[in-house]
């Protein structure tokens, strides 16, 4: 049930202009396949939903770039990154790409490609937004890893595992043709970069995050404060005049969800958190940058579809969301659960075409949670019917999951979406 976005950005210039840059990149790390991701996401129907589901202006070439005459014939290994001269040349290209979209003021969608190409992108944007509204912009790194290793301290010389240590600067290299490209405007604060869903990071990482006072929520967080909890703290740590760059590793998402990605680690976030994380930090309306990387569809060939319907799952959360007032304490008080609901029994009354100007509760009304089976519950809610979604008088987001029979009686029953809670399902068997 995807939405056109209502949301007021604060940075951007045309936020409905989707500028996409699909990078066919692999060099990042050692497994061939995740190169094909872009193709497969764009085969999915991902620009399609994008523009014409959530009304996005969709910007782009047309062609996913495999940049092959950017990559050196010749490649060694230096202070032990693997193919770091074609890392390098091709962020290089990819962040004057990146550049090109957001120094007009667009959104910028990267569908990747391995994480070192994240070099690229956040450069291009940091630089963009630098010009344009002479800021500091933050980072949102959703990932298992940290990806902050110097490249001393990484066991496996790849450099997909590197990307943050380079963009924060705490990685340097005088070679033009290794990173040496990058500039002052290219580099983000390490005060501005925020981790959530770590779960396996390196010893010397870990050491590089404690000194450097980075901000990183971990799986542990996420168990015990929530997901809900955890992105408001993250947000709480950027500060809300600051644009992000949101940049997502697939491997975030328990393998349950995305097993297609080059370095699965299991105890990962739920699609539901993912999801959740891009709308939070879409709501912000300072949102200005999304990767998506490290989806591989050549691995774990039974689980690709999934992991690619995961990646445009997550994408499209930029459109889903619509503004609401937050109830106190993040939580839906009874009267404000029955007002909400009252709304849509009449709604659906109506036809579902409209909220009426008043209305009455009459019905009893139960949270799914708490069945009376005697009632016979609706055992299916994932097939929506119908958005009974009207902001004109009521700005709560309710959506109408399913309209069924109950013997004779009209079954109801229907989703309200709160920032920091889990939708809350409820259902009215008397409407
Ligand atoms: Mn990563």
């Amino acid at each position: 049930m995807t939405q056109p976005s209502t949301i007021t950005s604060r940075f951007l210039s045309h936020p409905n202009q989707l500028g996409v840059v699909a990078v066919g990149f692999n060099g990042g790390q050692c497994k061939k396949g995740v190169e094909a991701a872009p193709m497969a996401l764009i085969e999915s129907g991902l620009l399609t939903q994008l523009s014409e589901d959530l009304d996005y202006e969709v910007h782009h070439d047309n062609i996913v770039h495999y940049y092959e005459k950017d990559i050196p014939a010749e490649d060694p290994d230096h202070r032990g990154m693997k193919k770091p001269r074609a890392v390098s040349a091709v962020t290089k290209k990819l962040s004057s790409q990146v550049y090109d979209y957001a120094k007009d003021g667009k959104f910028i969608l990267t569908l990747g490609g391995d994480h070192s190409i994240a070099i690229g992108t956040v450069s291009g944007t940091a630089k963009a937004i630098r010009e344009r509204l002479g800021r500091e912009m933050a980072v949102i790194w959703v990932d298992a890893h940290a990806d902050i290793n110097l490249p001393e301290t990484s066991d496996s010389g790849n450099i997909h595992g590197m990307p943050m240590a380079f963009l924060t600067k705490l990685a340097t290299e005088e070679k033009k043709d290794i990173f040496g490209w990058m500039r002052d405007e290219h580099f983000v604060s390490t005060q501005k970069i925020v981790y959530i869903g770590l779960r396996d990071v390196d010893r010397g990482e870990k050491k590089i995050l404690r000194e450097n006072g980075i901000k990183a929520f971990s799986m542990h967080d996420i168990d015990r404060h929530g997901i809900g909890r955890v992105v408001e703290m993250a947000l709480a740590h950027i500060g809300n005049d600051t644009p992000i760059h949101l940049s997502f590793d697939v491997d975030a998402l328990d393998p349950q969800w995305a097993p297609s990605t080059g370095t699965p680690v299991r105890g990962g976030l739920t699609l539901r958190e993912g999801d959740f994380i891009c709308e939070a930090v879409h709501e912000t309306g300072n949102l200005i940058a999304m990767d998506l990387v490290e989806v591989n569809p050549s691995l774990e060939t039974k689980g690709a579809s999934e992991t690619i319907r995961a990646g445009c799952s997550l994408y499209i959360q930029i459109g889903e969301v619509e503004v609401v007032t937050p109830p106190e304490e993040h939580r839906l008080s009874d009267t404000l659960a029955f007002f909400v609901i009252g709304h849509a029994i009449a709604a659906a009354r109506n036809r579902y075409t409209k909220w009426p100007a008043d209305f009455n509760l009459d019905g009893d009304v139960y949270p799914v949670g708490l069945p009376r089976p005697e009632e016979g519950f609706p055992k299916s809610l994932d097939k929506p019917l119908v958005d009974v979604r009207d902001p004109h008088d009521w700005d709560a987001p309710v959506s109408l999951l399913e309209v069924g029979k109950n013997g004779r009686d009209p079954v109801v029953a229907f989703q309200v979406f709160f920032p920091g809670v889990e939708p809350i399902c409820f259902v009215d068997l008397r409407v």
